[in-house]
């Protein structure tokens, strides 16, 4: 029996200025209007939802050479940052809703505070590891893991808004799943920092159980260390995860990203995840958006013990015949 967490704890961030569509600050609302609470709480969690943060966005914010709105997500990022750190310093799994992925830079580094040994998948279409000078879009949600990586610190400019931010992750300590998207200046700079990736073509090559396998084998190989998890539902086939930004067509199918979560719950080694980019303004219908947060609730749920054979809620004993 593997070893389960007491506590979840559930933590929304509607923020959506790491990028430049409106309506990711909806993302919170949605996912729990598809049933996330209730279905935590029918796997034996005791489940504390601890609300959405309350942003303060600085009124004036130019851009930083190309980059957009940096004291806005600086300034979200260093609050979310805080509220992680407590949350997981006082014992519970953390789940972040959100909003843009840009939101990870304060979920990990809030995560790594509290474990500085920390290891992160990240499953995705995207590296969001473009740099400020890298970037096409000057957006920084395509760019969460280049503030991260210690490896990286002598390309990142001193954006205003980022100053409380120090670079705690190793190059080593990261792998992708799912990318088959990925700008020009991100390919370099996975390869020449030699990250872990495996893009759809390789789940097409060796399948997702054998990339789980090597994915753990990677980033466990000298020790076990705590996991964070984060996920960009746009990882996931058009088809399955409509309601999103920035869709891009082959994405994994809804058996493979059950597989995944359920294979991370298995390690027994998740301490956090980040659920973003469910954009409700953005599904084609009512049917798109609700398809959309129900597959988070499920990627949620699947990463936190929910199984396929059932075996997540335990019952005594078989009712007697009357
Ligand atoms: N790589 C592009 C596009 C992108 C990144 N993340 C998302 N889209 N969701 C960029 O803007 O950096
Ligand atoms: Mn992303
Ligand atoms: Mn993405």
């Amino acid at each position: 029996q593997q070893s389960r967490a007491q506590s979840v704890a559930v933590l929304g961030a509607p923020f959506s200025r790491g990028q430049k569509r409106r309506g990711l600050e909806h993302g919170p609302k949605v996912i729990r209007e598809a049933g996330l609470i209730e279905r935590l709480s029918g796997l034996d969690y005791s489940v504390h939802d601890f609300g959405d943060l309350n942003f303060h966005h600085p009124e004036k914010d130019e851009p930083y050479m190309e980059v957009n709105s940096p004291r806005t997500v600086g300034a979200a990022n260093k609050a979310l940052s805080g509220a992680v750190s407590r949350a997981i310093g006082a014992g519970h799994t953390l789940v972040m809703l959100g909003g843009d992925h840009s939101l990870a830079i304060g979920s990990v580094s809030g995560h790594a505070q509290q474990c500085p040994d920390l290891c992160l998948i990240w499953v995705d279409a995207h590296a969001d590891i473009n740099t400020p000078m890298t970037s096409p879009s000057g957006n920084l949600h395509g760019q969460p893991v280049a503030f991260m990586l210690k490896e990286l610190q002598d390309k990142m400019p001193a954006l205003p808004g980022f100053s409380w931010l120090k670079p705690f992750l190793s190059a080593r300590d990261l792998v992708y799943i799912g990318l088959r998207d990925v700008d020009p200046g991100e390919y370099h700079l996975l390869k020449n920092l030699g990250v872990q990736y495996f893009t759809m073509r390789d789940i097409d090559r060796l399948g997702i159980q054998r990339v789980m396998e090597a994915t753990f084998d990677h980033l466990m190989a000298r020790k076990q260390r705590p996991i964070h998890l984060s996920f960009d539902i746009d990882a996931f086939d058009p088809s399955l995860a409509p309601a999103t930004g920035t869709p891009v067509n082959g994405g994994l199918t809804y058996r493979e990203g059950i597989y995944l979560t359920e294979e991370i719950h298995n390690t027994g080694l998740l301490s956090a995840m980040d659920l973003v980019e469910v954009n409700p303004v953005l599904g084609a219908n009512p049917e798109a958006v609700d398809a959309t947060a129900s597959l988070a609730v499920d990627v949620i749920a699947s990463s936190l013990g929910q199984t396929r054979e059932g075996a997540h809620v335990s019952i005594d004993e078989i009712p007697v015949a009357k």
